[in-house]
């Protein structure tokens, strides 16, 4: 079990977020880089179909294939939080991962624990403001969770820093109000308003592949613009309390861990199964 001590846990309700160095076995990392490949195949395919790109560059590498390709294809939008394209057995993985799950259980303070249906990956590439999250809560996004506790973790696949688009927090602000919101007239993001942003000071958190990064779900945050030469590689996947669980986190969430009753856990082809018929961008 991996362990997070009384501390870590104090420190994470005190000031809004913890950043667990170290943390994530390879096996994780693999499963979202598989995952991610996935979706990068699928986005190469599809500029080749239009005929933006000569090849589908199956020669490169991970961390710069898509890099390429989308120089090649003259920079074209893509989508910039895919979730519907991860589904897969690994996604499933990924999210049943026991590592997750300790983390989980150890800020939730319960062993009764469900995935929330809203993951993402950011496959952010330079200099794209159309990628750029603003500040925001992520129960904006949910308001159902206002007063429910959920716990977004995030995690990187190569280094990120201050250049290419950490994650920006603002300490102790997580049990502020749930704010109304306004879209980000640049990026057409979801987020607080110009107005709620300016006085926030921002924490940046540099990070390293294995650390995640967790925060409850009225925690402001933001990413910085990635101003590197790189694709920034990162997933987000949320948790909950099975017992206050969410309308919004049960659509696509399920329930994951529940010692003593592991019939209560959803297997990875139930929850495959309910994302049939639902394409791409539109959940
Ligand atoms: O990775 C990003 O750019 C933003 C991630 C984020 O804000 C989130 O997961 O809530």
């Amino acid at each position: 079990m991996t362990t997070i001590t009384p501390d870590q846990v104090k420190s994470y309700h005190k000031t809004g977020y913890i950043h667990l160095k170290s943390i994530l076995p390879t096996n994780l990392l693999e499963l979202s880089q598989f995952a991610l490949n996935r979706w990068t195949n699928k986005t190469i395919s599809q500029w080749h179909a239009q005929g933006l790109i000569p090849s589908t560059y199956p020669e490169i590498d991970f961390q710069h294939r898509l890099l390429q390709a989308w120089h090649a294809a003259g920079k074209p939008n893509y989508s910039r939080s895919p979730r519907r394209d991860l589904v897969c057995p690994e996604m499933y993985q990924i999210l049943v991962h026991p590592t997750l799950l300790d983390i989980a259980q150890a800020l939730l303070g319960t062993a009764e624990i469900s995935v929330h249906g809203i993951f993402n990956a950011r496959p952010k590439l330079p200099d794209q403001k159309w990628t750029d999250t603003p500040w925001h809560q992520d129960a904006q996004y949910y308001r159902d969770a206002e007063e429910t506790h959920v716990i977004s973790m995030w995690y990187p696949l190569q280094r990120t820093t201050e250049e290419n688009s950490c994650l920006q927090v603002a300490p102790g602000l997580h049990g502020s109000k749930l704010l109304e919101g306004a879209v980000d007239e640049e990026s057409g993001f979801l987020g607080l308003s110009r107005e709620e942003s300016a006085d926030l000071k921002g924490h940046s958190i540099e990070m390293d592949p294995g650390d995640v990064l967790c925060f409850p779900q009225k925690m402001p945050h933001r990413a910085l613009p990635n101003q590197s030469e790189a694709v920034r590689w990162s997933m987000d996947v949320r948790y909950e309390a099975t017992e206050s669980a969410t309308d919004s986190g049960r659509d696509k969430g399920f329930v994951v861990r529940s010692p003593g009753n592991s019939s209560a856990v959803e297997s990875s082809d139930t929850w495959l199964s309910r994302w049939e018929g639902i394409s791409a961008g539109t959940y």
